[in-house]
C-alpha cells in the first residue's frame, strides 16, 4: 500500500556481513557442513548463496518447503516451481530451499537440533559472503492467555525462570548468553500485520523450554508429578511476567544470531491456550491454516523490503 515508506539502510547497517566468531576457522582449508551435506571445496558458496537476504527457519521440513513455494509464488520470482529442490538432499537431517534472495531451512525440534543447524547455516552465510541478512524463525507454540491462532512476535526470548538468558555448557563451564532480539524488526513485523486483519498479532515475551511435556507444565505426558494448581500458578506467573507463548528454540536462536550480527526475529502462531488445556485437539485443517499465518506475515515483510508493496 502507498502508506508504506521505504526505509533506506542507515550508514552502519549497510553491507553488514555475517560474522563468525571463531579464530580456528581461518586455518582450515576446507569446511565441511556435515549436517547440511555441503562443503567449501565441493560447493561454490558465494555463487550458490551470495545473494541471500532473508533466511527463514522452522521446525518441520514439509512446512519449510511449502514456505519456499509460497514465497516463490507470492513474490513472483522467476523460474518454475520444479526448480526449487532440496539443497540438502544428501542428508535427511535438515532440508533447505532457495527462491530468489530467500532461503528456507528446517531445524527440527528443540535447542540441540536448531543449534547444530545454526552453526552450519551461519558458517554457510559467512563463506558465501552474504551481507545485510535478516533471519526469522517461523513456528508453532503454545499460547498463554491469548486466543488460539494468534501470532506472537517475540520481543525477548526467556528461559523457564523467565530470564532473558541462554545457558550454553562449554567444556565444563556454564556460559550465559543474552537473548536480545532486534526490536526494530519486531515493530516492522507488527506493522506488516496491520495489513492482514484476519488474525490477532501481538508482541510479547516467548518462553523457551527443553521439553514439550513436563518442561512446559503439561499434565498429559508419560510423567507428571505436579498438580493442576501448580501448573496454573506457574503459567499465570509467566503471563504476569509478559510471556505470551511457549516454544522450544527461541533462546538459542536469539543468542547465536545476536553474537553473529544477524538481525533476527521469532514469529510463532499459538495452537492452543495453555490456561485452558494441554492437548492440541483442533482439526488438522485448522492447524494447517494456523501454520500459514506466520508465513503470510513474512511474505508481506519481504514484499515491502523488496519494494513490491
Ligand atoms: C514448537 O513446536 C515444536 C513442538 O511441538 C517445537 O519445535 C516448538 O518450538
Ligand atoms: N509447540 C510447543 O512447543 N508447545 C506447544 O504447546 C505447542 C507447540
Amino acid at each position: 500500500s502507498s502508506r508504506t515508506t521505504k526505509q533506506p539502510l542507515g550508514i552502519n547497517q549497510r553491507n553488514k556481513f555475517v560474522h563468525v566468531k571463531n579464530p580456528h576457522l581461518d586455518s582450515m582449508d576446507e569446511d565441511i557442513l556435515y549436517h547440511l551435506d555441503l562443503g567449501t571445496k565441493t560447493h561454490n558458496f558465494p555463487a550458490m548463496f551470495g545473494d541471500v537476504k532473508f533466511v527463514c527457519v522452522g521446525g518441520s521440513p514439509n512446512r519449510m518447503k511449502a514456505f519456499a513455494l509460497f514465497i516463490h509464488k507470492e513474490l513472483g520470482f522467476e523460474g518454475s516451481e520444479e526448480d526449487i529442490q532440496d539443497i540438502c538432499a544428501g542428508t535427511d537431517r535438515y532440508c533447505m530451499y532457495k527462491t530468489g534472495p530467500v532461503l528456507s531451512i528446517s531445524h527440527g525440534m528443540g535447542i540441540p537440533s536448531i543449534s547444530i543447524m545454526l552453526h552450519e547455516l551461519i558458517k554457510l552465510l559467512h563463506h558465501a559472503k552474504c551481507c545485510d541478512v535478516t533471519i526469522i524463525r517461523i513456528g508453532t507454540s503454545g499460547g498463554i492467555g491469548i486466543e488460539p491462532g494468534s501470532v506472537v512476535i517475540t520481543d525477548t526470548a526467556v528461559n523457564s525462570f523467565f530470564k532473558p538468558q541462554f545457558e550454553q555448557i562449554i567444556l565444563d563451564t556454564v556460559v550465559t548468553r543474552s537473548t536480545e532480539l532486534d526490536k526494530e524488526l519486531a515493530e516492522e513485523l507488527l506493522n506488516c500485520s496491520e495489513e492482514i486483519r484476519e488474525f490477532p498479532t501481538l508482541i510479547g515475551h516467548t518462553m523457551c523450554t527443553y521439553d514439550f511435556y513436563e518442561g512446559q507444565g503439561r499434565l498429559d505426558g508419560a510423567l507428571c508429578f505436579f498438580s493442576n494448581e501448580r501448573k496454573l500458578d506457574y503459567l499465570q506467573r509467566a503471563y504476569k511476567a509478559g510471556i505470551r507463548n511457549i516454544e522450544m528454540e527461541s533462546t538459542v536462536f536469539a543468542a547465536m544470531c545476536g553474537l553473529c550480527d544477524l538481525k533476527a526475529a521469532v514469529v510463532c502462531v499459538t495452537l492452543l491456550n495453555r490456561l485452558e488445556c494441554d492437548q492440541i485437539s483442533s482439526p488438522h485443517e485448522v492447524l494447517l491454516e494456523y501454520q500459514q499465518r506466520p508465513q503470510q506475515l513474512i511474505s508481506i515483510l519481504i514484499k515491502k523490503r523488496l519494494g513490491q508493496h
